[in-house]
């Protein structure tokens, strides 16, 4: 029997001519009204006019981190980007659908629509739906394709693959006690969106774009070691040594947008190589890895990058204006070659490290393997090596930050308002927060064809009940201040059990929130919902949304594909222990009239996610440094007194610390 007949995810989009995708799948997205006519000849669109995309072989992995596929999506991009209105775009894309790879395919449209004002309109379903076979195992969508040809034709309930809590892992190897984690839908759909908003090499820049590659992927690693903690695993250790086998390995198990082609996998123990991939005309060495991070390294120590004409370019991030060091590091470093201060001196440590680990079980092509998870924006943070090679990456950042003058008293103290008393309350319990299992359905048979029977996806994540922050703020001015609110989570303890000192803590702290308040003189209530987060976005909507929200929908949903990127609502908390695992919040005030940007004629849209996705049409809403007041080492001193621990930072009234419990119930919520 044929299993999922490869439809590439492209025709959930648009209604094409020909296409025997089913009218429930094929239901217009948003755009026009028009979108079921059939789509004219054009002469405009041509495989020439293409330019390199069509290189990318249908059916096989597309990877944002491969210069040559980076190449394939710029044409394909600037093709798209040329139509005129959703209508134009439409039978653009049917004519281009079938023609380039399936992924290549969906990221250009998402990229277009993204960028083009006058396609706001035009939603997008959850990736989860789209290509649901990077999501669940092959085996259970082939288990449902079986249960379907069997099934009485008459027969209208759907067929459910329920799917987690094991995930890939078997418990026998201590990483797999993470799989939860690493391969819930949310994250990597997160991480997919933050990518196609701010990709390398596009042909354009966005506000701090360096500096939130950073700052976003700083806080993955934080949270990622948190988790650690609560199972009691160690954090994450760098990937430095590049001539060393990588202990872990990874079986993805999932097929590259349904088309049938597996992802490959990586044994345990695998060296990585010198990568020689003909077929793709990608070459890294090892050697280049090392001699790249070497050049970082100088830089940072020095205190400068040499720029192409072998002029210094210092990097200092309390400049106030132009561009801060952790900017021009991070552009350097990820890399965008079009940003890079020195793209042929500093080179490309990051992506080609995707590349190098993505590609490590076949280096040279000699087995025709696809590459590994991890070369996809989509689900690279399934495979553990992604945090591995991430660390890296952040502890070249930290090191960075640490040559950094600490923050001084009159930067982190804001007279005039005092912090009397925070914390979290859920019910009528304060200070205990309750985490466990919970599921979401998504429809697989929109993406895949089932022979147009209803398959539904159970995928089982972790979650939390829902709480709120509770603030007594006393603002002894004379009149109303408007104040920055930040607050941040970290454990108490480490590992060996301990308090830590600043220094240990400091790159645990995940942001939770941050928001303004506007404090009227005396005493004043702050009441926060942890659904307001300003690091989560809006749920995903998936196709039977999009269906039932109609054009004439709500600005939020008509924000989303932006609103798309945010970490997700339920991974907020982190799982902490069935006996309660001890953390702290740190709350702190900071003068809005400082730290608020001038977005002239900027609309404030889709303020969900802007901590980790910044804002459309905006620049980034904090002027200061991302990560304050923990970007950069302890002040030696405040109030005349030694800081040792970030309690210490609570002396100031503008800041508090406050102990809570995180207890993980193991079970369905609700
Ligand atoms: Cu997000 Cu390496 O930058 O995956």
């Amino acid at each position: 029997e044929d299993i999922q007949k490869p439809r590439g995810g492209g025709s959930v989009l648009f209604k094409f001519e020909n296409d025997e995708t089913p009218p429930s799948v094929a239901t217009r997205v948003g755009v026009s009204p028009s979108v079921n006519l059939p789509v004219p000849e054009r002469n405009d669109v041509t495989l020439q006019a293409l330019g390199t995309a069509p290189s990318i072989p249908k059916g096989s992995a597309f990877s944002f981190f491969l210069a040559s596929h980076r190449r394939a999506a710029k044409d394909l991009c600037d093709f798209f980007m040329k139509t005129s209105g959703a209508e134009d775009l439409r039978q653009v894309a049917a004519r281009v659908h079938g023609k380039v790879n399936e992924t290549l395919f969906i990221y250009a449209i998402s990229f277009v629509i993204l960028r083009k004002k006058e396609l706001r309109s035009v939603r997008l379903p959850t990736m989860v739906e789209v290509f649901p076979s990077r999501f669940v195992p092959q085996e259970a969508l082939a288990k449902a394709q079986l249960e379907i040809n069997r099934m009485d034709p008459n027969q209208t309930e759907p067929v459910i693959i329920d799917h987690g809590l094991e995930f890939s892992g078997t418990h026998l190897k201590p990483e797999h006690r993470l799989s939860y984690w690493r391969e819930d839908n949310g994250i990597n759909v997160h991480h997919w969106h933050w990518h196609l908003i701010y990709p390398p090499a596009m042909g354009f820049d966005r506000d701090r774009k360096g500096e939130l590659f950073y700052y976003m992927h700083q806080q993955i690693i934080a949270r990622y070691d948190i988790e650690r903690l609560c199972l009691g695993l160690p954090r994450v250790e760098k990937l430095d040594n590049w001539r060393i086998p990588i202990e872990d390995g990874y079986f993805p198990k999932l097929t590259i947008s349904n088309s049938g082609r597996q992802w490959g996998s990586r044994q345990d123990n695998t060296l990585p190589k010198d990568l020689r991939r003909r077929d793709f005309g990608e070459f890294v060495d090892i050697t280049d890895m090392e001699i790249w991070r070497s050049r970082l390294l100088d830089a940072i120590h020095q205190g400068f990058m040499i720029d192409r004409n072998g002029d210094k370019v210092r990097i200092r991030d309390d400049v106030t204006s132009g561009k801060r060091g952790i900017e021009i590091l991070s552009e350097a470093l990820e890399a965008d070659a079009e940003l890079s201060v020195n793209f042929p001196y500093y080179g490309d440590l990051h992506n080609r490290g995707h590349d190098i680990l993505a590609f490590s079980h076949d280096p040279d092509n000699a087995h025709k393997e696809e590459m590994g998870v991890v070369g996809d924006l989509g689900t690279s943070l399934r495979d553990p090596v992604f945090f591995r090679l991430h660390k890296l990456v952040d502890d070249l950042f930290q090191e960075y930050k640490e040559t950094q003058q600490p923050y001084t008293e009159s930067e982190l103290f804001l007279p005039g308002v005092r912090i009397e008393q925070a914390g979290v309350v859920r019910g009528n319990e304060a200070d205990v927060l309750l985490t466990g299992w919970n599921k979401r359905e998504f429809e697989a048979s929109r993406g895949l064809d089932f022979n147009g029977k209803s398959v539904i996806l159970r995928l089982t994540h972790l979650d939390h009940k829902p709480f709120e922050y509770h603030m007594q703020i006393n603002n002894d001015l004379r009149e109303a201040k408007e104040v920055t609110v930040r607050i941040f989570l970290a454990p108490k303890l480490n590992g060996q059990e301990k308090e830590m000192d600043f220094i240990e803590q400091r790159i645990l702290w995940s942001e939770m929130d941050k928001f303004t308040v506007n404090l009227k003189p005396g005493k004043n209530h702050v009441v926060r919902s942890s659904k307001e987060s300003s690091i989560t976005n809006l749920e995903e909507l998936t196709f039977k949304d999009l269906e039932n929200s109609g054009p004439g929908s709500t600005s939020e949903q008509v924000a989303f594909n932006f609103c798309g990127c945010g970490w997700p609502q339920h991974m907020l908390l982190p799982r902490g222990r069935p006996e309660g695992m001890a953390f702290q919040l740190f709350f702190m005030l900071t003068d809005y009239a400082k730290d608020k940007v001038a977005n002239p004629g900027g609309v404030r849209r889709c303020a969900n996610g802007v901590s980790f996705c910044g804002m459309q049409d905006a620049k980034y809403p904090d002027a200061r440094p991302m990560g304050f007041p923990f970007d950069r080492p302890p002040a030696p001193l405040l109030q005349g007194l030694p800081v040792s621990t970030t309690a210490d930072y609570a002396r100031l009234g503008n800041a508090f610390i406050h102990d809570i419990t995180i207890r993980f119930l193991g079970e369905k919520l609700n």
